[in-house]
Parts: structure tokens; sequence; C-alpha cells
């Protein structure tokens, strides 16, 4: 099954889910086997796997460790078209429509076509959603984009509408890692009340309370990244909450 039609499946079977975030320049090899390990006696739905700037040139060797320590899909969520890797199983196709950088819109997507249909990566067009967390983060710096104001969910429900129309499979609404204010339960419960696609939410998130409200507003999938580096318990307490939503 893709990894698009388990996401599909288990959003109609009113089941929320939960990914972990990987910077792989993050993680040593230890560490990142302990992840994994703890993630799938968790019960974790994914690995999302990337970063806004990478410089290790780790993104194989994060995948290779993930892989081999547990079966849980890894779905790269690019930076840059730097960040491809066949080991991985599927990739989100990332449009950065709350912003207008032409380059996040559809240059860099030009650029590594090529490389994602050769790499045979399961793709999913994705709506991303940059929402203001109250200070720059990496993904605002590097995408040189304005986000959505916080206090904005009437620009955000558009925002997400007009990404479906296009034909986005996905709504990915991020206050970026280490976000200082994760999205508001108002926003994402506008979002989801004018779009029906799948909604992953992340930035900020680090504690199972805020995944439950999270999911309570209208989320399907819940973000942990920067949360779960200061502490791995949070994967257990999070993926918990997550699947004991009702
Ligand atoms: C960022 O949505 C992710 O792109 C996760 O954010 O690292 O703050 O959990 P955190």
């Amino acid at each position: 099954m893709s990894i698009f039609t388990s996401i599909i499946d288990k959003k109609s079977n009113f089941k929320k889910q939960f990914a972990v975030l990987v910077d792989p320049d993050k993680p040593n090899n230890k560490q990142l086997e302990a992840i994994s390990l703890l993630s799938s006696e968790a019960g974790v739905d994914y690995f999302f796997v990337g970063g806004s700037l990478l410089s290790k040139n780790s993104l194989d060797n994060c995948i290779k460790i993930l892989k081999s320590n547990s079966s849980i899909p890894v779905v790269i969520f690019p930076g840059n078209n730097l960040q491809i890797s066949s080991l991985a199983d599927a990739i989100l196709f990332l449009s950065l429509i709350s912003g207008r950088n032409p380059d996040l819109l559809i240059g860099n997507h030009v650029i590594a076509a090529p490389y994602i249909k050769e790499s045979k990566l399961e793709v999913i067009p994705t709506a991303y959603m940059l929402i203001d967390s109250g200070k720059p983060t990496s993904a605002l710096y590097m995408s040189n984009t304005m986000p959505i104001p916080a206090d904005k969910s009437d620009i955000a429900a558009c925002t997400a509408m007009a990404g479906e129309m296009l034909g986005l499979k996905l709504i990915y609404m991020d206050a970026g890692s280490g976000a200082k204010n994760p999205i508001s339960a108002d926003m994402i419960e506008r979002v989801r009340a004018n779009t029906s696609s799948p909604i992953i939410c992340g930035g900020g998130i680090n504690s199972p309370e805020k995944a439950i409200e999270d999911c309570k507003s209208g989320a399907d999938i819940v973000v942990v990244g920067n949360g779960i580096e200061k502490s791995a318990q949070l994967i257990k307490e999070v993926a918990a909450a997550v699947k004991s939503f009702k």
C-alpha cells in the first residue's frame, strides 16, 4: 500500500497519526538507533527526515539506520532539492504556498523532478504553509518568505483551499522547528472546516497535551522533532496520546 493511501485509510477510520521528524545532521548513529527502536515500540506511523539546512551529507546514513531498526516508513521532508534519497519510501513534494518565492512554488521542482523520478520514491504533492511562530525560524530564513500571521486564520483557510484546488494532496501547517508558539487551535479548525485533505501539523509541539489539542482541532498527522531531540521519551508519550485519541 502506498504511504498516501495508508494516510487516507487511517483518516477514514478516524485514526490520528504521529510522525517523528529527524534532522539527519543532529543525532549520532547510536541516538538514531535509539529513536528508531523507541518509535517502533511506541507505534509511530512515519519518520519524516530532512532539515532546512543540512551540512553533513548525512541523509542516506540516517535513513539506513532508521530502516535497519524498524519497519516504520521513511518520508523525506526536504529542506531543499539536494535532499533526495532512493533509500526512503516517499517524499513530500512541497509547494510553499504561504510564500511568494517562485523557486519554492515551481523552480526547485523543475530541477528536482528528474532525480525524483529516477529515485522511484512515492511522490506526495503537499501544500506547505509556514505560520508565524513569534520568532524567525530556519525555515523562514532559508525560504526567504513571509509566514502567514498567527492570528489570520482566514488567510490560512483560503491558502489551504487554494492548495487543495491546485491538486495538492496533503496540507502541512508548520510553525517551524523549535517554534516559540505552536499553531493555534482556531487556525487548525478553520483550515479543517474548509478543506478535506489530510492535515499535518508541526512546529513547537512538545507535549502530549498539545498533540491532542491539534488532533481535536482537526489535524490528522502530528509531527514532533525538536521536543524529541531534547527527550526521546516524548516519543512514547505523544504516540500513546495520539493513538488513544477518539
Ligand atoms: C518542523 O513541523 C516540524 O518543520 C516539527 O517542528 O521540531 O518544533 O517539533 P519541531
